[in-house]
C-alpha cells in the first residue's frame, strides 16, 4: 500500500515498473446500491450508484505482446504473461481459484475478454491504485475491471460502448475470478453520473439516471463498512443464485423478473419454504425498485427511508444474507434518527448505508460505532458519500 493519492500512485508504480511515463490514466469508481439486491442475475431491477472512491490504472503500450499488471496491494509482485496466453489461463473453472493471483485475474481477465469479443491490440503495462474499500461490498473488483476496460478500449482501438465495457467486466469477473455475479456492478461502474443514481433493467440493460437530490433536501449518504470481508466466489452467493433459478423452474419462467407480486401465493403453494423466501425477496426487492423510482422522482429522497428498511429487513429475513454487523449497523442508525438503512451489496459481510440528515451525521455515526463496541465488534468504517461519474480517461 502507498500513502499517495492513488492517481499519482498508479503512476508512480508505472514508472518504477517500466522506467517512463504512461500514455495515459484512466479511473473507474465502486459504488453503493440505493436499493435492487440480488435481483441483477435475476433479469430484474437495480438502482446503484458510482462513488467518489476510483481505482486508476496508469498504463502503456510495449514494444512486445506481453500484458504485464501490477498493483501497488502488491507493489512487489507483478504479474507478465504473453496476451497469446491469456486463452490457456481462462476461463477459470467453477470453484477452482485463478491461475494466477486474484487481483491479477481482475485486468488480465479484462483483456481475455476483449480478445474474445475481438478487440485485441499489442502488448501493454499496466499499474494500478485504488481507494475503493476491498471487500467492503463497494465493488472494488468493478472498478478495476471498469477501469482496465476503459484504457484497452482506448489504447486496442476497439470502440466499445459502456454498455459492451460494462459485459467485458463482468466476464472477467465470472469467468476469470469465477465469481458468478450479475452485471449491476460494472454497469455503476460505466455509467455513473453525479448526483445521480442508474435505473437499470437487467434484462434489457436499459439504463435511466434518476436525480437523488440528497443534498439539496438537506440529507447525507453514509456508508458503515462494517469491516467483515467477504467474497462472491464462494459459498452463499452461489447458492442464493441456485435458489432463485430453481425457484424460477418451479414457476415455470425464464427468471424471476417474471414473477410478480400478485403470483406469490400460488408460488407458496408450490416450492419449499427456504426456496419461498428467496423467491420473495426478489420479487418484493423488484418492487420496491419501482417504488423508490417513483418516490424519488415524485417525493424527493426524504421519502425513501420506509423502502430502504424494507428492504434490509427482507435480506435480513427471507434471503438470509445479513450477518450481525450489518443489523446492527442499520438498528443502531435508524436508532439515532436515520431516516432509512440497509445493507448494500451481495451480503455475509461488507457495509450498510444510512439516509440521514445533514447535520445529524456525527451524531448517527458515533451512536452506529458505540453499538459497535457494546456488542465487541471491530470498529466500523463510517463515511458519508456522494453520487459521482463513471469510468473516464484521466490524463
Ligand atoms: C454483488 C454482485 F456483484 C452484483 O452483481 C449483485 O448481484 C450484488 O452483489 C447483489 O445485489 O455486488
Amino acid at each position: 500500500m502507498t500513502d499517495l493519492q492513488p492517481a499519482h500512485a498508479a503512476s508512480v508504480l508505472f514508472e518504477q515498473l517500466t522506467g517512463h511515463a504512461p500514455a495515459g490514466i484512466w479511473s473507474a469508481p465502486g459504488r453503493v446500491n440505493l436499493i435492487g439486491e440480488h435481483t441483477d442475475y435475476n433479469d430484474g431491477f437495480v438502482l446503484p450508484f458510482a462513488i467518489p472512491h476510483r481505482t486508476y490504472a496508469a498504463v502503456g503500450m510495449r514494444d512486445d505482446d506481453r500484458i504485464r499488471v501490477a498493483s501497488t496491494f502488491a507493489a512487489d509482485a507483478p504479474v507478465e504473461v504473453a496476451l497469446a496466453e491469456l486463452t490457456t489461463l481462462f476461463p477459470t473453472r467453477a470453484g477452482e481459484e485463478p491461475a494466477v493471483a486474484e487481483w491479477a485475474a481482475y485486468p488480465l481477465g479484462v483483456a481475455w475478454a476483449l480478445q474474445l469479443a475481438g478487440a485485441a491490440g499489442a502488448g501493454v503495462d499496466i499499474a494500478i491504485s485504488s481507494d475503493v474499500p476491498v471487500g467492503a461490498g463497494l465493488s472494488s473488483s468493478a472498478a478495476i475491471e471498469s477501469a482496465t476496460a476503459s484504457a484497452l478500449n482506448d489504447l486496442w482501438d476497439a470502440g466499445l460502448d459502456r454498455t459492451a465495457l460494462a459485459r467485458i467486466g463482468r466476464r472477467s469477473e465470472n469467468e476469470a475470478v469465477g465469481a458468478p455475479t450479475g452485471i449491476m456492478d460494472q454497469m455503476a461502474s460505466m455509467l455513473g453520473e453525479p448526483d445521480a443514481a442508474i435505473f437499470l433493467d437487467c434484462r434489457t440493460l436499459d439504463a435511466n439516471l434518476v436525480r437523488v437530490g440528497v443534498a439539496e433536501a438537506g440529507l447525507a449518504i453514509l456508508v458503515m463498512d462494517t469491516r467483515v470481508q467477504h467474497s462472491h466466489s464462494t459459498g452463499g452467493y452461489r447458492e442464493r443464485r441456485d435458489s432463485c433459478e430453481h425457484g424460477a423452474a418451479i414457476m415455470g419462467v425464464p427468471s424471476l423478473r417474471d414473477v410478480s407480486v400478485d403470483d406469490l401465493a400460488r408460488a407458496e403453494g408450490l416450492m419449499d419454504d427456504v426456496t419461498f423466501r428467496r423467491v420473495r425477496h426478489v420479487v418484493t426487492e423488484n418492487q420496491r425498485v419501482l417504488d423508490t423510482v417513483s418516490t424519488l422522482r415524485e417525493s424527493g429522497a426524504r421519502a425513501i427511508g420506509d423502502l430502504l428498511v424494507a428492504s434490509h429487513a427482507s435480506m435480513r429475513d427471507d434471503f438470509e444474507i445479513s450477518v450481525p454487523e450489518l443489523d446492527t449497523a442499520v438498528d443502531a442508525a435508524l436508532a439515532a434518527g436515520a431516516i432509512g438503512a440497509r445493507m448494500t451489496g451481495g451480503g455475509f459481510g461488507g457495509a450498510a448505508i444510512a439516509l440521514v440528515e445533514e447535520e445529524s451525521v456525527p451524531a448517527v455515526s458515533d451512536a452506529v460505532t458505540a453499538a459497535f463496541a457494546a456488542s465487541g465488534f471491530a470498529s466500523p468504517h463510517i463515511f458519508t458519500v456522494t453520487p459521482a461519474a463513471g469510468a473516464r480517461r484521466d490524463s
